[in-house]
């Protein structure tokens, strides 16, 4: 404790020293969110984040989140140094979408508008028509749907079945999962439900298509957090990474709220309801990042930036 204590008061005075903010995602753990709540920096999901670093005057951003979100801020901000606690933080979609597959997916279908979520690296994004976060997804894929495009979609599938689903859309999919939200299992969901009959489900629709069908709200962590301030209840069993306790808990007070049951228990659980990338942005590796950025600054291609500048623009001005 007392060791943790030290990490934040060095952070406080280095943000300062280095005219930096901190700038984290509602998985990381609560220390860190709350850090980045008292030193004037923000807590948020990746659109969000993504404005933030994008009007915050700071000369340096620290990004704790995982490598997608780093990036998007060098797309948007590359005259500030972008730091990441570690540059080792990625993703189960960045991963499972290579640029080399993707493009070749995307050729195989020129009749087809390219809309890719945010989990996603800058090469990627540069071949998309289109970047969505699950908190503008629907509302951006109802719009083209109206304009008669047809979309190829990536890479998370289980996103977009849901907004298939919920628009009609003609939507082709990359086959991609997060393997934090993928674990989530039916059964044991449906017998918790039974255990806390009073308690409203919500979920993240990463999750698959049975545990979305057992939700009383679906959306992304913003509009998560909203519906536990909103609904009624006074028990949530929530389904999404456990990171969003921390605002809930601390929005809600009075409030209860439980981990939606996932594949694994102890040894043989990959992720249960935490993402492992997420996990890897400590209070040391923050200080680490503010004393010697080498090798944590994100970089990203100045080529691959225009065109993924080009699409991420399209859904800043959107959903403004
Ligand atoms: O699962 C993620 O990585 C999410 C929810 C990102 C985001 O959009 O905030
Ligand atoms: Fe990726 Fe899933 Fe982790 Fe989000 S929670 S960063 S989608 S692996």
């Amino acid at each position: 404790v007392a060791e943790k204590a030290q990490y934040k008061e060095s952070i406080k005075k280095l943000l300062k020293e280095k005219n930096a903010v901190l700038i984290a995602h509602y998985y990381t753990d609560p220390e860190i969110q709350a850090l980045a709540e008292e030193t004037g920096g923000c807590v948020a999901d990746s659109l969000e984040m993504a404005r933030f670093g994008n009007q915050h005057e700071a000369d340096t951003l620290i990004i704790a989140g995982v490598k997608f979100m780093g990036e998007t801020a060098k797309v948007l901000t590359p005259e500030k140094t972008v730091v990441m606690p570690t540059l080792e933080a990625t993703c189960s979609l960045d991963l499972g979408c290579p640029i080399e597959q993707f493009d070749a997916f995307c050729n195989e279908h020129p009749d087809r508008t390219v809309v890719v979520y945010a989990n996603t690296s800058t090469a990627v994004k540069a071949r998309a028509d289109w970047i969505v976060t699950s908190s503008c997804a629907l509302e951006i894929v109802e719009h083209l749907e109206e304009q008669g495009e047809k979309i190829l979609w990536g890479p998370d599938r289980h996103l977009g079945n849901y907004i298939q689903k919920q628009t009609g859309a003609d939507m082709l999919m990359w086959q991609g999962a997060c393997i934090v939200h993928d674990e989530f299992k039916t059964k044991a969901l449906v017998d918790m439900k039974a255990l806390h009959a009073d308690a409203a489900v919500l979920v993240h629709p990463e999750s698959p298509a049975e545990i979305i069908d057992l939700a009383d709200a679906v959306g992304s962590t913003s509009q998560l957090i909203k519906a536990a301030q909103e609904l009624p209840n006074k028990k949530f069993i929530v389904a999404t990474d456990r990171g969003i306790f921390y605002k809930m808990q601390q929005l809600c007070p009075e409030k209860e709220f439980f981990e939606a049951p996932t594949a694994g228990e102890g040894a043989t659980c990959r992720s249960c309801a935490h993402c492992p990338w997420m996990a890897m942005n400590g209070l040391q590796a923050i200080e680490e990042a503010l004393v010697n950025p080498k090798g944590k600054e994100v970089f990203v291609d100045m080529n691959l930036r225009k065109g993924a500048l080009r699409s991420t623009n399209r859904m800043l001005e959107f959903s403004a």
